[in-house]
């Protein structure tokens, strides 16, 4: 674990620089596709995403994630096959980096991240590694 200061341009620079961060995502969807078909289950999408989003599970109540992942779950399968295919990942990931940079905000965050989360590189991203 370590510090890093962001704000909201660390996660929309790193978003909007689409080969980073096609490659970034390409990575983490194959890190969640545990038994390799190439698309992510529920389960697959619930037991990686909390690494990945740097979300600490034990201050939260069980039957709120659940609900959480739940809600992400569907409304990123956009087709509602019931698995996550690579193009609705990206979809997934992009919002949810802008949506954690609005929260960042213009005034520089001091954030803990967790090596490998989504974090973790946009911060590399915008001051090289750590
Ligand atoms: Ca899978
Ligand atoms: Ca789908």
């Amino acid at each position: 674990m370590s510090l890093a200061v962001v704000n909201e341009t660390t996660m929309t620079t790193f978003v909007e620089d689409r080969k980073a961060f096609e490659k970034c995502v390409k990575e983490c969807f194959e890190m969640l596709d545990v038994d390799g078909d190439g698309v992510l289950s529920r389960n697959e999408l619930r037991e990686g995403f909390c690494k990945l989003m740097s979300l600490g599970h034990e201050t939260r109540q069980k039957e709120e994630i659940d609900h959480l992942y739940n809600t992400i779950f569907n409304r990123f399968d956009e087709d509602q096959n019931g698995s996550i295919d690579p193009k609705e990942f990206m979809c997934l990931m992009r919002e949810i980096m802008f949506a954690m940079g609005r929260g960042f905000g213009n005034s520089p965050v001091l954030v803990a991240l967790e090596i490998d989360s989504l974090l973790m590189k946009a911060v590399e991203h915008e001051f090289g590694p750590i």
